[in-house]
């Protein structure tokens, strides 16, 4: 029993609606690099928040989409780690006792639907899909790496595909956005797992929860801005806090 957790695990096994939001560093462990970590290898030249934007893609669509095949190709090898799989359990726990859960995730690796969490608000859209520039059909590119960057559409002859990503200065899907407004009318335990926090309109929704009342849970190895606003800011990676949470939660 890690004793710091039990109020924390208590307000897990009573919360009637528990909404999540996670960041890039419940992925740490799955071996994906965090937007802030720096860079290093090929892209160690580069800065992630000047090429996540449209305007990067305008300038240079072969090196911003080169960036986001190798990070997809990255995604699809990835494994769920015990942070992602200690969700889905809470869900489906959750679920049978007639209770509600809802994630929401800035990230956009789709690896908390490889653990099986099923009601996932992908806030920022999905690097597994990608997008076409003239259709804005999408399409799921096989498992190997484009041949061509960047890549052409395969729905109208003259575009290129672009990742189904919200890049800096685009606006948040509008179903995700609504789905997460109601899941926060109703949410009694709010828990920031892996962000930095820094990110507007994500970073919103703990703020928006503690005005509404309900307890905020932190779990993040370094603090954030929302550290001092939370009701329990636990200091550890998600692969241990979460299993060891759920765990005491659902004894
Ligand atoms: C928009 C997808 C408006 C692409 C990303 C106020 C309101 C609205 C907007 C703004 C605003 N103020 C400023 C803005 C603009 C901007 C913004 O917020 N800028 C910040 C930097 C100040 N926001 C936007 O542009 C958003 N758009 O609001 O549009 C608009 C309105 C009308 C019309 C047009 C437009 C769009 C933001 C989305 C950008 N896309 N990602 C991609 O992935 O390439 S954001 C990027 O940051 C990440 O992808 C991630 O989604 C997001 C947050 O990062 P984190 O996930 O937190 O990752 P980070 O590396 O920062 O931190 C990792 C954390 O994990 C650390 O704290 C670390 O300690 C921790 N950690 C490490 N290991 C572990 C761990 N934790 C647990 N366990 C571990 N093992």
């Amino acid at each position: 029993m890690i004793p710091h957790l039990h109020p924390a695990a208590t307000a897990l096994a009573h919360a009637q609606h528990v909404v999540v939001i996670t960041g890039a560093g419940i992925s740490a462990e799955s071996g994906i690099r965090t937007f802030r970590d720096t860079m290093e290898g090929l892209w160690k030249d580069f800065d992630p928040a000047t090429l996540a934007t449209p305007e990067a893609f305008e300038r240079d669509p072969a090196t911003v989409t080169r960036w986001y095949d190798w990070r997809r190709l990255g995604c699809l090898t990835a494994e769920p780690n015990p942070g992602h799989i200690a969700l889905a359990r809470l869900e489906r726990n959750l679920a049978a006792t007639d209770r509600h859960f809802t994630l929401l995730t800035q990230n956009v690796d789709r690896l908390h639907q490889k653990a099986g969490s099923h009601n996932v608000i992908e806030l920022h859209g999905s690097i597994i899909q990608w997008r076409c520039t003239a259709s804005s059909r999408t399409t799921t590119p096989p498992p190997e790496p484009f041949t061509t960057f960047p890549p052409p559409s395969p729905f109208v002859p003259s575009a290129i595909l672009r990742p189904d990503v919200v890049w800096f200065g685009e606006s948040l899907p509008e179903s995700a956005l609504d789905a997460a407004d109601i899941a926060m009318r109703s949410c009694d335990l709010f828990c920031s797992i892996g962000t930095s926090s820094v990110v507007y309109p994500a970073a919103g929704f703990a703020e928006l929860a503690r005005r509404r009342g309900a307890s905020i849970l932190e779990i993040n190895p370094n603090p954030t801005p929302l550290s001092p606003l939370a009701t329990w800011s636990l200091r550890g990676k998600a692969g241990d806090l979460l299993p060891a949470l759920v765990d005491h939660a659902l004894a």
